[in-house]
């Protein structure tokens, strides 16, 4: 039973470029938002940011969220509802803790939550959980996605229908725990700076029912301009977690964050499947630890949707924003700082 959901509460519409940088909303803490426009509204699936009281560790220990808020605003700038709980941990039956950053999907008039949380063994898996309107409430399958591992799925809708899960995180997202797609607990270290390939991404395309992998998981190869790996050691280019796929004039952007450096960076590639050619920066550091965005179109402009912890200055208790997003003639990303500087 997911049904309980608290009244709706909407803050007062901002209404100049200016001012859709402040957080969306400030009754609750809320993060790595993923936006997509259902219907003609815009639908953000962050992070629900919650006081836990847990120690603060490179795990990400303290980020130790119980449920998801679904938000919404029929325009940027405009007032922005939150439809109260649509996925609550306690209905998840095979969830162990942290509820970590989510994404949604909408096929057939279903809507797809996707999100990753820790089994009852402290392993990170992706579930999926399943509502007849963008804002829920979704009801969640009884076992995590067969395949599953790690942190932080997103899925992508190509323009021949198909869909793509994208995910991984490494440290506390465990994805170096799965070498080979094998679990190993002690397995191998939480980067790789010995001169070799980072840890790579994941990608699988979606069963046509939307609940499981069609294929294998594929790691995902993200290049330098002269095709050579990205390094485990190059932490300001190697993936960390953060995982969005768009597709602008017919190539694919694949975006991340990368971690301890704090950078949101872009690489583009031909296919879903990459391989994709790092080319710059996205959105420099934020107030904050982590740094975790979407990218959407809507009515024709681009938008950047990210965090940062203004309101709190606690890492773990961050607030969500949008700012609008450029790519250049030549197919670049203009790089954003959210101070101006
Ligand atoms: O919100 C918890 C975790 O912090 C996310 O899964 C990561 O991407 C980072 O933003």
């Amino acid at each position: 039973e997911n049904t309980e959901t608290t009244a709706e509460t909407t803050t007062e519409p901002t209404d100049t470029l200016q001012a859709i940088s402040d957080p969306l909303v400030s009754h609750i803490y809320t993060a790595d938002p993923s936006a997509h426009v259902f219907n003609g509204r815009i639908y953000i699936y962050p992070s629900h940011d919650i006081e836990a009281g847990v120690p603060q560790d490179d795990l990400g220990s303290h980020f130790d969220m119980k449920d998801y808020h679904v938000l919404s605003m029929d325009s940027v700038g405009g007032k922005v509802t939150d439809h109260g709980v649509a996925l609550d941990i306690k209905d998840i039956t095979w969830a162990g803790r942290q509820l970590w950053a989510p994404d949604a999907a909408e096929k057939g008039g279903k809507y797809y939550l996707y999100f990753p949380v820790k089994d009852k063994e402290d392993v990170f898996k992706i579930g999926v959980a399943v509502g007849d309107s963008p804002e829920g409430p979704f009801k969640p399958e009884a076992k995590p996605i067969e395949g599953s591992y790690s942190i932080d799925p997103t899925v992508f809708k190509d323009s021949d229908g198909k869909y793509y899960m994208y995910f991984g995180g490494i440290w506390g997202g465990q994805l170096q725990r799965w070498d080979n797609g094998k679990y190993d607990a002690n397995g191998s270290k939480t980067d790789r700076d010995d001169g070799g390939p980072a840890i790579k991404p994941r990608v699988a395309r979606l069963s046509d029912n939307m609940l499981s992998f069609a294929e294998p998981v594929k790691e995902i190869d993200i290049v330098d301009e002269h095709g050579k790996p990205i390094a485990g050691s190059d932490h300001d280019r190697r993936f960390f977690e953060a995982s969005w796929l768009h597709k602008y004039n017919g190539k694919y952007y694949f975006s991340y964050s990368t971690g301890d450096t704090h950078f949101i960076a872009y690489a583009i590639g031909d296919t879903p499947y990459g391989p994709f050619t790092y080319k710059g920066v996205i959105l420099n550091p934020v107030l904050g630890w982590t740094n975790h965005h979407s990218i959407a179109e809507v009515n024709g402009k681009w938008y950047l949707f990210y965090h940062d912890v203004e309101l709190s200055g606690k890492t773990h208790l961050r607030n969500i924003k949008v700012t609008p997003l450029t790519h250049e003639a030549d197919g670049s990303i203009k790089t954003i700082s959210a101070y101006g500087k």
